[in-house]
């Protein structure tokens, strides 16, 4: 028999936004906002992450920062802190390390453990306790935890019960846990694939099992076929103890919204030239380029192109984007452009 499998992943709560008010305790259960500045409504760029009291105000990550200020004028808004951040993350991780050798770094702020070696789901919940406390005591900060028999229920149940959560699903209560929940918890629905789900009336998990895997793949292809295994909470993917970035990137939004091409093609340049940087600090060496860019009226697109033959100098690599970019430049506005390396 295969042995059982317990995953723990860990989330920080509110990350950046929680490490300012930790500095500022005068912050404390304030409206906190962590990200580009507002400049009284007309900022340009978006919100890193705000506290759980800001989000009350209708304010999220991603978020342009000009309708974050109009939801919450009262919030209070930060540039973020980059350096202190890594920082922080690397005592959590420090402290995460002695739990776990298998450990798989996800983000910044969150981490897979395979815990398996301890045998059965109560030790699990006690060491996650424990965790929890050492980086409450240590780092002033709060985590959320989910611990589930695979990476996704983990991944789902940390997110379940935040701030300062602790959720525990055991393999016989996978379904009763997911069935009930709205899509966009599994990882890969987003706005569009969440919009072609509910067009089909699709709307909880357990509708995707309901209406079966032929359907899922006739509306969604592999990706759908896929989401149905997700929905019952299938899920081997292992804890990968030596991660590697899956792909490199970088973009910009431009102070002002931008049509003169000399001016679009000097920032790629830029661009392509922190990419490119980053990828020879990293030894990462890719096969696809990716451009992407937001128009005034926030469209977005994207386009790739996958080289045939590698390596390439700094110059065919901005040509390409540059060639990639064109095809989008024409009388319109532009917003936002960026420039992303895969494998
Ligand atoms: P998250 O863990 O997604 O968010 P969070 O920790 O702020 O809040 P939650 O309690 O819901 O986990 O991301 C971790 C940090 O990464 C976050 O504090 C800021 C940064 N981040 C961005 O800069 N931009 C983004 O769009 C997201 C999602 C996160
Ligand atoms: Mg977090």
């Amino acid at each position: 028999m295969k042995k059982k499998r317990i995953i723990m992943h860990i989330d920080m709560d509110a990350f950046f936004a929680s490490i300012e008010i930790r500095e500022n305790p005068k912050l404390k259960g304030k409206a906190v906002v962590v990200g580009a500045d507002p400049k009284e409504g007309k900022g340009r760029g978006v919100v890193s992450t705000a506290s759980y009291k800001a989000r009350e105000f209708g304010v999220y990550s991603g978020q342009p920062i000009s309708l974050a200020w109009k939801n919450c004028p009262h919030c209070i808004f930060l540039r973020p802190n980059f350096p202190l951040y890594q920082k922080v993350s690397q005592n959590i991780f420090k402290i995460l390390k002695k739990y776990s050798k298998r450990i798989e770094k996800a983000s910044i702020d969150e981490a897979y453990l395979d815990v398996s070696f301890l045998g059965d789901f109560k030790k699990a919940k006690k060491m996650a306790e424990k965790i929890k406390k050492e980086i409450k005591e240590k780092e002033k900060l709060t985590a959320s935890i989910g611990i589930g028999p695979n990476k996704l229920i983990a991944k789902i149940a940390s997110s379940y019960r935040k701030p300062d959560g602790l959720t525990v699903v055991e393999e016989k209560k996978v379904k009763e846990f997911l069935f009930p929940l709205p899509i966009e918890k599994l990882p890969g629905v987003g706005e569009k694939t969440a919009k072609i789900l509910k067009y089909y009336g699709i709307r909880k998990i357990r509708n995707i099992v309901q209406i079966g895997k032929k359907f899922m793949k006739e509306i969604l292809g592999k990706r759908g076929e896929e989401l149905f295994y997700l929905a019952q909470g299938i899920d081997n993917s292992p804890v990968l103890t030596k991660r590697k970035a899956k792909s490199i990137g970088k973009e910009i939004t431009f102070e002002k919204d931008e049509s003169r091409k000399e001016i679009i093609y000097k920032t790629l340049k830029s661009l392509c030239q922190e990419v490119f940087k980053a990828c020879q600090k990293r030894n990462f060496k890719f096969k696809t380029i990716m451009v992407k860019i937001r128009y005034q009226n926030y469209e977005t697109h994207t386009k790739q192109e996958t080289l045939p033959s590698l390596p390439l100098t700094f110059l065919d690599f901005f040509h390409i984007a540059k060639r990639l970019l064109s095809s989008f430049l024409n009388k319109r506005k532009i917003r936002l452009i960026g420039v992303r390396v895969k494998k």
